[in-house]
């Protein structure tokens, strides 16, 4: 340790010591930097912070790049369905049931670090779950508020054998950031998943809140349904004339749109010659409709032009 170190370099050392941040530790490098006298005994501890500092900002950067790439999510399938909640709730285990993934899942709390994508088949579509981290306080920094902000749907899944309240909490919290948010109840087969889930209906009334047990399992259809429809979408079926549509492949629309939305949909330059369709449904049997006619989840359209 190099002579003549004045009393307030040590201060900033301790400071750095106590730095949580690479960020804080950078500020009190800096500090300690600035507050050395120039004199040859110090020039190798300068070179040496100055390297440090080096490392931390290499440090900050990696784990900014790879924040951006790991919690901006691509879309996939009809629409991209977020799994929030406290640790250990059973949101990976949820994901491991409902979608081909395989996350892992332990009986200890914070057992995920980073974001699992599964694909969710629902009737003849594909709907992508990403399983998070647990909610920590951390859950509202940035990137993971812009996920939240551009998922569709997010879940909020609660441990019914815990205190639930802490989550009950967490939801007023998303809803204000999130487009859609729907309750979760996990863990219904557990002692007290009844009688929670019962508070819980009673406690959130008007909002969407479905009991499940992924353990089971139990209420999984329930759910996938739920979460369906309330991504309000719809399905629809094109066919040309003297055929039978095609139900493999629906044209997937956001809920309310029209018969020249579902055109646009499937080519612009058609859409332009559209005179109008017929529609076959729970209500309509061929008959013709206008290009503003509303679709519903099921129709059947074919296009005449
Ligand atoms: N009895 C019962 N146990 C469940 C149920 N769902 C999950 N578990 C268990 O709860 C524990 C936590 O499950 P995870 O899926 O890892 O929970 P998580 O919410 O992903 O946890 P973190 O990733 O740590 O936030 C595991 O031991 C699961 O087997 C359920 O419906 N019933
Ligand atoms: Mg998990």
């Amino acid at each position: 340790m190099p002579a003549n170190l004045p009393p307030q370099y040590f201060g900033a050392e301790k400071r750095l010591r106590l730095a949580g941040t690479p960020q804080e530790k950078i500020n009190a490098i800096q500090e300690m930097i600035g507050i050395m006298p120039h004199h040859k005994g110090t020039d190798r501890l300068r070179a040496d912070l100055r390297t440090k500092i080096a490392r931390l900002n290499k440090e900050m950067q990696k784990k900014r790049g790879a924040r951006i790439y790991s919690y901006s999510i691509k879309k996939e399938g009809v629409a991209q369905v977020l799994l929030l909640g406290l640790p250990n709730v059973g949101k990976s285990k949820l994901l491991s049931i409902l979608t081909n993934a395989s996350p892992e899942v332990a009986p200890y709390p914070f057992t995920t670090g980073s974001p699992v994508i599964g694909m969710m088949q629902f009737e003849n579509v594909q709907i992508q779950l990403v399983d998070l981290p647990a909610l920590t306080h951390e859950f509202t920094k940035r990137w993971m508020g812009n996920l939240i902000y551009s998922a569709d749907l997010l879940l909020l899944v609660i441990d019914l054998n815990s205190d639930i309240n802490p989550s009950i909490e967490k939801l007023e919290e998303l809803r204000v950031r999130a487009r859609k948010v729907m309750v979760v109840g996990n863990k219904l087969d557990l002692p007290d998943g009844e009688k929670n889930f019962k508070y819980l209906k009673e406690k959130l009334e008007g909002n969407s809140v479905v009991g499940v047990s992924a353990e089971e399992p139990r209420g999984l259809e329930e759910l996938k349904n739920k979460i369906y429809s309330s991504l309000d979408i719809i399905r629809v079926y094109t066919k040309e004339p003297g055929k039978q549509p095609d139900f493999g492949e629906p044209v997937v629309l956001p809920g309310g749109s029209t018969v020249i939305n579902a055109a646009r949909e499937i080519h612009k330059d058609f859409a332009g010659g559209l005179n109008y369709a017929r529609i076959w449904s729970n209500k309509f049997k061929g008959q013709r409709a206008g290009k503003e006619h509303k679709l519903e989840d099921g129709d059947v359209i074919e296009f005449h032009i």
